[in-house]
């Protein structure tokens, strides 16, 4: 491991055969995924939504905790938990999924968080809108970004930082942007950004900031790391390349029948077997899904369950299959109203960002 890193150095890409490193392992045991039994659930339980964290979880008292609102304002604002309590209170049930989910599948595999399909979670989250609290600040008519800061302090490629991300103005300004204090009706727990978090709906994980601790606005493009740095589409190491916004369509199968301990292929008996996941988009609606049990040599239709969890959240699908003993590969792909779909060659990128490349579920169907 090098111990002094640079970040005029690129991060690395594992060797053609390398398996994964104990680095990658440390970060996997501390960065959860969601067990994807726990698809069958509208809402993800607190306790089995993902995990993303890159520094530690820092220490912060809800009786004290403030977020101020500066930069580029008229008027700059300090509101605690009870002045942000005070304010309109908003529930919204939102998909968050990191924008590295589906890295470790690459080939080559950018070596960081070692995600297979599993970084997601739909919870339902509450606070306050953030475009009213911006317009009460008083944003120059010239602001370009707005910075949001968390507590969490750490150093990446050699550049040591706070946790910290910007969106565009207009972004920022979008109505379904929240300032939240509780997940699943419960004062945020502390993986999750106690007390304070943003809420970005339809964007990847990155720019929702946990820990929130300052809102700044800026006249001029943000240059920080996770900004001009992390969190971009580049082909290569030379490339500026672009940065990751929203999330790219995906579908999962929650896996049917029951696991093996160590492949985790999955053991069905023979006959009728409904198959159900979610499926999901950060650009727009979801309208389709479709099935496969051939490993992609043909698609079915699935059914969509109703969009009733809201324009944010993922979207229940189920297929009728009829099992038949021997080996499958079991996948779903999701298309949306933009046209947007799931490629079948790996959509590779040097930081292995947005692989929504269709799942591969190996079942085994015994004898009858
Ligand atoms: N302050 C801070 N916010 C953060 C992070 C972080 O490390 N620090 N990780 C980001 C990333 S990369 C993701 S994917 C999501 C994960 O949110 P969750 O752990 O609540 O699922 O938080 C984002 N917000
Ligand atoms: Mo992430």
């Amino acid at each position: 491991m090098t111990t002094v890193d640079d970040v005029s150095r690129p991060s690395r890409l594992a060797e053609p055969d390398e398996g994964i490193t104990v680095e990658e392992l440390r970060l996997a045991a501390r960065n959860h995924g969601i067990p994807l039994e726990a698809l069958r659930y509208d809402v993800t339980p607190a306790g089995l939504h993902y995990l993303l964290i890159h520094y530690d979880i820092p220490d912060l008292d809800p009786a004290t905790h403030a977020v101020t609102v500066g930069g580029a304002v008229d008027r700059p604002l300090a509101l605690d938990l009870a002045a942000l309590r005070a304010r309109p209170r908003v529930t919204r049930r939102v998909t968050l999924e990191c924008a590295g989910n589906g890295r470790a599948l690459l080939h080559p595999r950018p070596v960081s968080q070692p995600w297979l399909v599993e970084a997601v979670g739909n919870a339902e989250w509450t606070g306050t809108p953030l475009a009213p609290l911006l317009r009460e600040a008083g944003i120059a008519a010239d602001a370009v970004d707005v910075v949001f800061t968390g507590a969490d302090h750490g150093v990446e490629r050699g550049v040591e930082q706070d946790y910290q991300r910007a969106l565009p103005v207009a972004d920022a300004l979008r109505e379904e942007v929240l300032l939240a204090y509780e997940m699943n009706g419960a004062p945020l727990l502390p993986q999750h950004g106690a007390p304070l978090r943003l809420i970005v709906p339809g964007w990847y994980g990155m720019a929702h900031v946990k820990w929130l601790r300052a809102i700044d606005v800026r006249t001029e493009a943000f240059d920080g790391y996770q900004n001009a740095v992390a969190y971009r589409l580049r082909r290569d190491a030379d490339d500026p390349g672009v940065p990751v916004t929203r999330i790219e369509p995906r579908a999962l199968v929650r896996p049917p029948g029951f696991p093996d301990f160590m492949s985790r292929t999955r053991v069905l008996r023979p006959g009728p077997c409904t198959l159900d996941g979610r499926a999901w988009s950060g650009h727009a609606p979801v309208v389709s899904v479709e099935v496969t049990t051939d490993g992609g040599a043909t698609w079915a239709p699935a059914r969509l369950d109703d969009q009733s969890g809201g324009e944010f959240a993922w979207r229940g699908w189920r297929h009728e299959w009829t099992a038949e003993p021997g080996r499958h590969v079991l996948g779903a792909r999701a298309t949306d109203a933009s046209g947007r779909t799931q490629p079948v060659e790996q959509p590779w990128n040097r930081g292995g960002f947005a692989n929504n490349l269709v799942q591969r579920v190996e079942v085994v169907v015994l004898p009858g």
